[in-house]
């Protein structure tokens, strides 16, 4: 029987957030931004289980994970794979069954010795501050992604979904995905994830940018990128327009810039030779009272915005998929999105 094809391909680092309302004490004591994501050190582990102490929810989370299940939740059937590594335990398999009920196929490396990567978010008011325990995510393998099972779904996806925060895990992985999708002229998408992807990965980012046909990210890390390569400048149409500008290896496609900025307008960018157009969305705006929490509100528009690129829509429909599913799971807890489900 031949395999199954997926068109949309996703990797990155499968988390179970831990998620509780918090205050500033709480961040101060942690060294925490009230807005922010970054990888946990020593003096953070004492935080998951003081977020469980405060009656913390598990939800699935991994931000590419969640974007891989917002793309499916508006696709048909059989659309989203989803990769990445995880430890031989509950939370694991916590991880997988979600991905099965919201339809995305999995293929995770399953790592012997480290447990499943854990993400502590602190809710304060509309903000959420993230802290990541990578563990076993951060244990994927190049080797995972070329067995002939797994290659052989890579060559069968159209559209390639990675997660800048896996910019800290395997660029090799990033890189097979990239390059495949540069031979074949088929659709590589990356996430900037996190200030600080292009702060302190900036070698790592800058070998995968020239691979990007679509690359997304919020107005924060859009400066963080600009700041990191010494732009002069905090303005987000100015950086769209100069990220949509960089080189590219796959000459065929003109780069698109999204950005994505709150309740401001989706700036997007597209480049091509010399000459780079800009256009903007403005937000369907929602009451402040609708809102759950922003937790997995840019990885909800990702979601909607590549399940309009992989149904061959328009840049403008594609973008108001993506901000129709933000403000879907803004309403959720967590990185989660309506069920039953409610139709675009
Ligand atoms: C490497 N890091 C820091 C991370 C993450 C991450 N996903 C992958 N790698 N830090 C936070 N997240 C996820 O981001 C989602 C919200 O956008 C959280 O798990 C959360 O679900």
């Amino acid at each position: 029987m031949a395999a199954q094809s997926y068109p949309l391909l996703c990797l990155e680092n499968p988390l179970l957030d831990i998620q509780a309302r918090g205050d500033a004490a709480i961040l101060e004591k942690y060294g925490l931004k009230e807005n922010d994501a970054i990888l946990a050190e020593e003096q953070h582990m004492g935080l998951y289980e003081e977020l469980m102490a405060k009656d913390a929810k598990l939800i699935p989370g991994g931000a590419a994970q969640n974007t891989a299940r917002g793309a499916q939740y508006l696709l048909p059937d059989n659309s989203v794979v989803y990769i990445g590594c995880i430890g031989k335990d509950k939370y694991g398999e916590i991880l997988k069954k979600t991905c099965e009920e919201a339809g995305v196929h999995t293929e995770y490396r399953v790592d012997d010795a480290q447990p499943t990567g854990k993400c502590g978010v602190i809710i304060t008011g509309h903000n959420r501050s993230m802290c990541t325990h990578l563990a076993a995510a951060n244990e994927y393998k190049l080797d995972h992604l070329k067995q002939p099972h797994i290659w052989s779904l890579v060559e069968k996806a159209q559209f390639f979904y990675v997660g800048g925060f896996h910019l800290t895990v395997c660029v090799p992985a990033i890189l097979a995905l990239a390059e495949e999708a540069a031979a074949k002229n088929k659709v590589f998408i990356l996430n900037l994830s996190a200030p600080f992807i292009p702060q302190f990965f900036k070698d790592q980012l800058d070998s995968v940018l020239p691979y990007t046909d679509y690359t997304c990210c919020n107005e924060t890390e859009a400066r963080a990128y600009s700041a990191s390569h010494e732009w002069g400048t905090e303005d987000v149409v100015e950086i769209a327009k100069k990220l949509a500008a960089l080189p590219k290896k796959n000459a065929q496609r003109p780069r698109t810039v999204v950005i994505t900025q709150g309740l401001e307008p989706t700036v997007v960018a597209i480049g091509s030779s010399g000459n780079v157009e800009v256009k903007q969305f403005p937000v369907h705006e929602l009451s402040k009272d609708a809102i759950n929490d922003t937790n997995g509100a840019g990885d909800a528009f990702a979601g909607g915005f590549c399940a309009g690129l992989v149904q061959g829509k328009s840049l403008e429909d594609s973008v108001d998929m993506g901000q129709w599913l933000a403000s879907k799971s803004i309403q959720e807890l967590g990185p989660s999105y309506p069920y039953p489900k409610q139709a675009y």
